[in-house]
């Protein structure tokens, strides 16, 4: 049985490459279309994803079944879900070497996640941190599928049978519920699951509120949350009203826990540039924050900048997205109904072939 051990091991740790050329490892992930794409989601999950595109088979998708969990307008939820596809490419997953899809439109996700509502325990589902979140801020629509969402979660980890599921640390909780259900599976059915490894990166795993370093950088609180399609004076501007620490010492020195604003803008830094945080701390050693805010907020100006101007572009070209989802919908779909035949099959349905 993979324990919680080996799983930690391979959180932070480098995704080990199959030299075996015949047989590549799988990786897969989504993100909901639930807002725009912002610096917490490029840095803790997509930076990781198009790194590895020669090496692994790549299925990433728009989660927008998950979506729906929250109240959505429809003509906003079908824009950000193009937007968000656009952003993919943009942020260098090239569809040729990736498949890239829309969740709803591989109907084998909602198939199985119902399969798997029935193999996932009530209590397990109560235990989620993100459910107790979202229902605590949702509180006139706790539905049934806010509460079901990691059931659905492990239906689409589990169709592609992937190797390593790239997620910012606040999905670590639902991938290890997805080791679980298919274990559970597994146990009574025989081999049919593979077992997944979340794949969580050394540095940008968790990336704070730029106003907030207390608590993750999110959309819902937008003052400190950098978006991938903001403009350059937007984002500068962002970043010189950081917070950082109210400490009489007054450098840059990482110490999340006395120094949580300068620690996250750190983080910030070495994730883009690829700098240690001894470098850092070196390269601002004597100078204040009112130097050190605006670097940081330099270099993720001009990272953002190629994906933003590609997106732009992107997005405009109807045609070129249609066909990068159909295409995605159709390699997705060929793979996903493979693992729902069986799983049909094991549980007792009937085959209409
Ligand atoms: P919300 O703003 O409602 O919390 P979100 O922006 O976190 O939503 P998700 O769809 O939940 O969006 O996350 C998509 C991916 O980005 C996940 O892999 C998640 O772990 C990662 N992620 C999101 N926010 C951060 C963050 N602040 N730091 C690092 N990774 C993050
Ligand atoms: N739950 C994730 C989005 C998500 C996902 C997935 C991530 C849905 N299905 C499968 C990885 C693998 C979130 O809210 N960030």
């Amino acid at each position: 049985m993979i324990g919680e051990k080996t799983m930690s091991e391979n959180v932070s740790g480098d995704p080990q490459i199959q030299t075996q050329a015949e047989k590549k490892k799988v990786m897969l992930s989504g993100i909901q279309p639930s807002g725009d794409l912002h610096l917490g989601n490029y840095l803790g999950a997509i930076i990781n994803w198009g790194a590895r595109s020669d090496e692994f088979d790549c299925f990433y998708f728009m989660a927008d079944l998950h979506t729906i969990t929250v109240r959505q307008e429809p003509a906003k939820l079908r824009q950000r879900t193009l937007e968000q596809l656009a952003l993919y490419i943009a942020c260098g997953l090239d569809p040729e070497k990736n498949t890239l899809f829309i969740q709803s439109q591989v109907p084998a996700h909602a198939q199985l996640g119902w399969v798997l509502e029935c193999y996932t325990q009530f209590g397990e589902l109560s235990r989620m941190t993100q459910f107790k979140d979202k229902s605590e801020k949702h509180k006139d629509n706790i539905n049934a599928g806010l509460f079901a969402y990691p059931s659905l979660m492990a239906a689409d980890i589990l169709l592609y049978r992937p190797d390593y599921v790239p997620v910012g640390e606040d999905q670590k909780q639902h991938v290890e519920l997805t080791r679980n259900v298919a274990e559970r599976f597994n146990s009574i059915y025989g081999d049919v699951f593979k077992i997944p490894e979340p794949y969580i990166a050394k540095t940008g795993a968790r990336i704070y509120g730029l106003t907030t370093p207390d608590s993750k950088m999110s959309k819902s609180i937008p003052e400190g949350c950098v978006f991938l399609m903001d403009d350059p004076d937007t984002i500068a501007r962002k970043f010189k009203r950081a917070v950082t620490d109210s400490d009489t010492e007054r450098c840059v020195r990482f110490d999340r826990e006395n120094k949580p604003g300068v620690s996250n803008l750190m983080n910030i830094y070495s994730t883009v540039t690829g700098k240690s945080f001894e470098e850092i701390e070196k390269e601002f050693e004597g100078k204040g924050y009112g130097v050190f805010k605006p670097a940081v907020g330099e270099c993720v100006i001009d990272t953002l900048r190629p994906i933003r101007e590609e997106a732009s572009r992107i997005i405009k070209d109807k045609a070129y997205l249609e066909s990068v989802y159909k295409n995605g919908a159709e390699r997705a779909s060929r793979v996903a109904d493979r693992t729902l035949a069986k799983v049909y099959k094991k549980v007792g349905f009937v085959s209409l072939k």
